[in-house]
């Protein structure tokens, strides 16, 4: 396989990242298979990529021609439209789930915290605790800590379990936004309904009418956007600290080669928080120099790690797909993983290079890594064996080692509270000047360019390639997840890159001082943008709804259904939403002109796609500019 793969790949051609090419170099001399080879060796189904086919029940799998897609039927009659809308739904259900359990789990950890069952953890940000609990309506003047986070909690957690009603959050959503959702039956209730609901009306023979399934679909992502994501990123903040900006350094060469080298990656703050404690421990601080290592080096991976790089300044070694070249350094000393977006693959390249890959999460194990399993009552007892297995490895080192010595310093960490305050002013009104400088002209409007990266397009490029045109015609873009470490790693999250702005963004950004990227952090940090958003609408001068912003939203390398779920929710909330690589749908069914055309008739946004970044970044600058029109702002 790899042998095929080397003679068919062209490395530059798989990745413009200059680390991740050194280190598939060094796989390649060693024998080494990542996710770029198998990729390269296994065509993507068509008939899946199109969405054409459906295994849902045992009459099937059936599958239809996506070039004559009414030409037949499934076995029980379902129409193409049908499948493919049941199919984006169970991608919704399933993204959903994973944001809202994580989520959930926030909210138990929390439960805990403010009960005193657990004591390594606490209440970091009060000010946001109090910030969180005014949103929605809980008073707390004359009122404890306690008090108010027991009444929190109480609310929070409806936002999983309410059988009816609005979830807690929709208090936030701007009024006309939230007035288009009552009217269409879209208010979610809690995450486990409304995931549940649509897991059963896209069964075999209940719900066969693709415009009911997705306004399910609408319902269950925006359970997930303005519920579960929201309360993960607003509950982590209140634990953990809500970020502000703060210098990190991205890339492979975070890594140090007389260190022991410790990888989080994953989703979930609690753990990496408690390696954070673990690898300040003195006495692994002493064992690693025991072993020979001037300290312990601890890094971050994907989200939990665009996460800490974020609260605390934890340099940042790579995005998704970069996180099997990271283990060819032979630098690793463990890889330490908890939920989501962890490759399997990881475990065979860990095993060449003797690098411990340990899992922690009840809900995910990986066959041939350890698992230690992380408890939130006890949490060092897992991270400071990680910590061990790391030292030990240290001692053990047999692998040629190799760091490519890329290393770039970028600002991350702008909350949504951040922004308000750095455009200036006091809370709530600050958006002010946001909104000011999109009505004069000097920002065209915001576009929220987040997601993953994909072996199937060449790693970071049409992330960069995007961002790179919109900045450039004076879009101020927010970034999340793989996507911002994508644009980190090409230098655009330092104020220095403001000369790469339009004319007027740039003026916006050295005046203000800030990078014309801001990077808000983790997938489910995308709640930011929807807060930022409602923001903008709320103090006035660019409409009534989320709708009618200048604003567009685009994953240009997704590839996970989380990616959808959040795709989702953005469209209903009324973002133009523009995906690209390939998208899971068969052109001019109807199916497909109710998402591309149809939701924004209804009230809602609407999704596009294209392949070419460049393409991507004409149809959300149009569709900005479509809105400035309609504003009235557009001379
Ligand atoms: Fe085929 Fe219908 Fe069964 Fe799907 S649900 S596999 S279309 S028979
Ligand atoms: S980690 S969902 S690859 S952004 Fe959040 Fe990155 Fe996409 Fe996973």
């Amino acid at each position: 396989m790899v042998e095929k793969a080397k003679k068919e790949l062209n490395i530059k051609d798989i990745t413009i990242c200059d680390a991740t090419q050194q280190m598939l170099a060094k796989a390649r001399r060693e024998g080494v298979e990542t996710a770029f080879d198998r990729a390269a060796n296994m065509k993507a189904c068509p008939i899946g990529a199109d969405s054409a086919c459906c295994k849902h029940c045992a009459m099937g799998p059936c599958r239809l021609n996506a070039k004559d897609p009414y030409g037949k039927v499934g076995v029980c009659g379902a129409t193409i439209d049908t499948i493919q809308a049941r199919n984006f739904a169970r991608m919704v259900a399933s993204g959903a789930a994973a944001h809202t359990d994580h989520g959930m789990a926030m909210v138990d950890l929390f439960r805990e915290v403010v009960n005193g069952h657990i004591k390594e953890y606490r209440i970091k940000d009060v000010n946001k605790l109090v910030q969180v609990a005014e949103s929605i309506g809980i008073e707390t003047e004359d009122r404890s800590v306690k008090e108010i986070a027991t009444d929190l909690y109480k609310e929070l957690e409806r936002t999983y379990t309410q059988v009816e009603g609005e979830i807690p959050f929709a208090k936030r959503v701007p009024e006309k936004t939230l007035e288009v959702w009552r009217k269409m039956g879209i208010v979610p209730r809690g995450a486990m309904r409304e995931i549940m609901e649509l897991m059963h009306r896209t069964h075999i023979g209940v719900d066969q009418h693709y415009e009911n399934i997705t306004k399910q679909s609408s319902r269950t992502a925006l359970a997930d956007g303005w519920g579960g994501s929201m309360v993960a990123t607003e509950i982590s903040d209140i634990l953990f600290g809500t970020p502000t900006p703060i210098a990190v350094d991205v890339n492979m060469g975070v890594l140090k080669e007389d260190q022991v080298n410790v990888i989080v990656h994953g989703h979930e703050p609690n753990m990496f928080e408690s390696m954070l404690v673990s690898v300040n421990e003195p006495s692994l601080v002493q064992a690693a120099k025991d072993a020979g290592a001037q300290g312990i080096n601890l890094v971050g991976m994907c989200c939990s790690g665009a996460e800490m790089m974020s609260r605390h300044g934890v340099p940042h070694a790579g995005n998704f797909m970069s996180t099997e070249a990271i283990l060819v350094t032979g630098a690793v000393d463990a890889m330490c993983v908890d939920i989501q977006c962890i490759k399997q693959g990881l475990v065979s390249v860990a095993d060449c290079y003797k690098t411990p890959l340990i899992t922690t999460n009840t809900r995910a194990h990986i066959e041939g890594a350890t698992h230690i399993e992380f408890d939130d009552h006890e949490p060092q007892k897992c991270t400071d064996e990680v910590v061990i297995k790391a030292i030990q490895r240290f001692k053990n080192r047999t692998a040629a080692i190799e760091i490519p010595d890329i290393r770039n310093t970028g600002i991350h960490g702008f909350s949504h509270e951040y922004i308000n305050y750095m455009l200036g002013g006091s809370f709530r009104a600050s958006y002010a000047p946001l909104n000011d400088n999109i009505i004069n002209g000097r920002i065209r409007g915001v576009a929220g360019v987040v997601g993953c990266t994909n072996p199937r397009i060449k790693q970071d490029w049409a992330h960069v390639e995007l961002v790179k045109e919109l900045i450039k015609k004076d879009v101020l873009v927010l970034q999340t997840g793989c996507s911002q470490i994508s644009l980190a790693k090409e230098g655009f999250l330092t104020p220095e890159a403001a000369y790469l702005a339009g004319p007027g963004l740039k003026e916006v950004c050295e005046t203000v001082g800030m990078p014309p990227v801001l990077g808000l952090g983790s997938c489910v940090d995308n709640s930011r943008i929807l807060i930022a958003a409602s923001e903008m609408v709320r103090v006035g001068g660019l409409g009534n709804s989320i709708a009618d912003l200048p604003a567009a939203g685009a994953a240009p390398e997704w590839m996970s259904e989380k990616a959808i779920s959040i795709g989702q929710y953005f469209v209903a909330s009324g973002v133009y939403t523009v995906f690209g690589t390939t998208f899971p749908i068969v052109e001019e069914t109807k199916f497909h002109k109710l998402l591309f055309d149809g939701l924004e008739q209804q009230g809602l946004g609407k999704w596009g796609f294209s392949a070419d970044p460049y393409e991507m970044a004409r149809m959300m600058v149009d569709h900005i500019d479509k809105k400035r029109k309609a504003l009235g702002i557009d001379k």
